[in-house]
């Protein structure tokens, strides 16, 4: 049987109400998110990660505002209120979230030109974080996937297990969405079509 890693995305202060991109009710899910923990031997966690004035940040844009859509070089790239800025209160973990077995934390958004919502590869489609490779190295063929929010960061991370080769499951009772515009529904359908098991 391959060796299977779950992979807890980005359950941190500002994903959660109070924080500065709250997405609804991401604190409910910590409970659900501890236990799988507790019943995974190997754990990953994703942490976004931007220094102070990101480009996907609305504020760094003359007349942009939050949740807005831009044409970055790259792609179209969505303005987020400032959130998850390295070394804050809003880019640490939950506080409720019990990882202290996790072996990895990846981080990612840190370069200043770039957004990532995957832990695979940054919005370019092309840059890799790692994580594959670290992933295929220790012999893991399978991922379990969590957190937040299930339409972006989850589901960016999700199709991008499946790319990368490995069998991909999301638990969507321990996800909750941002849903911009049908977003969750989209991903949902994104997801599905790409062979990402929806448990
Ligand atoms: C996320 C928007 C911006 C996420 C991160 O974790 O889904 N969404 N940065
Ligand atoms: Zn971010």
């Amino acid at each position: 049987m391959a060796h299977k890693a779950l992979i807890v995305i980005d359950m941190q202060n500002d994903f959660c109400p109070g924080g500065a991109l709250a997405v609804g009710g991401g604190d409910e899910i910590v409970p659900l998110v501890n236990h799988l923990i507790d019943s995974h031997d190997h754990v990953i966690l994703t942490q976004d990660w931007h220094p102070a004035g990101h480009s996907s940040f609305a504020s760094q844009h003359e007349g942009k505002q939050p949740f807005e859509t831009i044409e970055a070089s790259y792609g179209p790239q969505t303005l987020w209120p400032d959130h998850c800025v390295q070394g804050t209160k809003g880019a640490q973990f939950h506080d409720d979230l019990q990882w202290t077995t996790a072996e990895l934390v990846i981080r990612k958004g840190f370069r200043p030109e770039i957004d990532s919502y995957s832990a695979f590869f940054e919005n370019d489609h092309d840059t890799p974080t790692g994580l594959s490779g670290y992933l295929k190295e220790r012999g893991f063929g399978e991922v379990v996937l969590c957190g937040l929010a299930t339409d972006f960061c989850v589901g960016f991370s999700a199709l991008d297990a499946v790319t990368c080769g490995f069998k991909t499951s999301v638990v969507m009772q321990a996800c909750r969405a941002i849903d911009l515009d049908g977003s969750l529904a989209a991903m949902t359908e994104r997801m599905r079509a790409a062979g990402v098991h929806l448990l």
